[in-house]
């Protein structure tokens, strides 16, 4: 039995296992296929501060180097959500001459370049080397560690504080959690903000969004767990928004106690939580069962699919796909191949299940009679790209909120 990550004074409670379980982004490469790393997935509660985190976890050296699998400037849409992030902060930074931003786990940059345009000085932190030498190619100011407290006091000695630290879907990544929070505190000026967002455990339980959990995601965010974890440090959250990115997202934002009003939006959150049960064990026992419903009909699906003889494909080799690959038990088998836009998951084969990478050309070129949608936080700008697939007659197979064809199945079809 682990102990919260959070508040350290409980046992967490488990509530959904997965069993044994690859890494999320270790795409194997088949030249060298080296020996996969297992580990038990499993995610609980902890019945004090109700923070949902992973019952046991992966080294973060073990995730995050210099052969990091994603990029996030893969996604146009996701280009678009980034420059308004970005925007807001420089508009709240305006007034301040020589204004400092920092962004934890900038990634290839898709955030910064916004503060480079604008003429913002900013700092990029992150430690896999590959993604941040996209970043450093596209003229950003970067370093390569990992955010600590200590990592946090060298940066400050050496650029001074920053009026705010930013972070997208990289906090809850963060077992050492506090401290990443000892290092905000450290960097902040006295009126600084920390601001970041992350798949919201709401949004994960409303659409059974059973793939969020993966060895990456220690933690699965609410507005209470984050109100509980900012107070431990002496931070308030000041404001709270919905962000429609990966399925659902919160943005919190959070300054030292008492030097920003907060909104009354915070505690629109914290009251509709506490109403809905958001806390509450008999919430992630429910979904625990309903995972268990979604599993049995998609392997249904594609079993079905197979029977009739139609050739079945996956679309977007997310790290998500892997757990509802591997809690179905596909493989090559019943899903041919996972077309992929990016360069470094082609001619790679995903963990666990070993199902080949290739690039959408290939889908185009070879298009399978159905296709699982495994980015389905990106449907919109996938299905709109690849509009020739089911307009001669391919379909597209979802899980999220639960297993069905877009557009809907109809008779024609059966
Ligand atoms: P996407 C990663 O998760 C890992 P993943 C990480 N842990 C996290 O939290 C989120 O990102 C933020 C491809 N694609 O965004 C690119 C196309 O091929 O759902 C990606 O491989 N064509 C940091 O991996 C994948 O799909 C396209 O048109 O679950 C999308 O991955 C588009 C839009 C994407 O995150
Ligand atoms: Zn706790």
């Amino acid at each position: 039995m682990a102990v919260c990550l959070a508040c350290g004074r409980h046992q967490i409670e488990p509530f959904l296992s997965f069993g044994r379980m690859p890494m999320a982004d270790a795409f194997v490469d088949p030249a060298s296929p080296g020996e996969e790393f297992f580990f038990n997935l499993a995610v609980g509660r902890c019945p004090g501060c109700t923070m949902v985190q992973l019952c046991e976890r992966v080294p973060d050296a073990r995730m995050f180097h210099d052969a990091y699998a994603y990029f996030s400037s893969t996604s146009a849409r996701m280009r678009d959500h980034f420059a308004r992030f970005a925007g807001e902060i420089i508009g709240r930074v305006a007034d301040r001459a020589g204004a400092f931003v920092v962004e934890i786990g900038c990634n290839d940059g898709i955030m910064l370049d916004a503060f480079r345009d604008a003429g913002v000085r900013h700092l990029g932190v992150d430690p896999a080397g590959n993604v941040l030498a996209a970043a450093r190619d596209r003229g950003l100011t970067v370093r390569q560690s990992f955010f600590t407290r200590d990592s946090a006091a060298d940066i400050a000695a050496a650029h001074g504080p920053a009026d705010v630290i930013a972070a997208a879907n990289v906090v809850c990544h963060v077992a050492d959690i506090h401290s990443l929070f000892d290092g905000v505190v450290r960097l902040l000026t006295a009126d600084g903000l920390f601001i970041f967002e992350d798949p919201y455990v709401g949004a994960i339980v409303a659409q059974n969004a059973i793939d969020q959990i993966y060895d990456e995601h220690v933690f699965y965010f609410s507005a209470a767990s984050v109100h509980g974890l900012a107070a431990a440090h002496g931070l308030e959250l000041v404001d709270v928004t919905a962000q429609p990115v990966h399925g659902g997202e919160l943005r919190y934002v959070l300054a030292r106690g008492g030097r920003h009003a907060p909104s009354p939006r915070v505690e629109e959150w914290l009251s509709r939580e506490a109403e809905s049960g958001l806390g509450a064990a008999g919430t992630y026992a429910a979904f625990a069962r309903r995972a268990a419903g979604i599993r049995d009909r998609l392997i249904a699906a594609i079993d079905g699919a197979a029977a009739r003889g139609r050739r079945v494909a996956g679309y977007g080799a997310t790290a998500k796909s892997s757990t509802i690959i591997n809690y179905c038990g596909l493989g090559p088998a019943q899903v041919a191949f996972i077309a992929d836009v990016t360069p470094g998951k082609q001619g790679k084969l995903t963990p666990g299940a070993h199902i080949p990478v290739r690039p959408p050309e290939y889908f185009r070129a070879s298009p399978p009679d159905e296709a699982v949608l495994f980015a389905w936080n990106h449907e919109r700008e996938i299905l709109a790209k690849e509009s020739w697939f089911a307009a001669r007659g391919g379909r597209w197979l979802t899980y999220v909120p639960d297993v069905r064809y877009i557009p809907p199945d109809s008779a024609s079809h059966a």
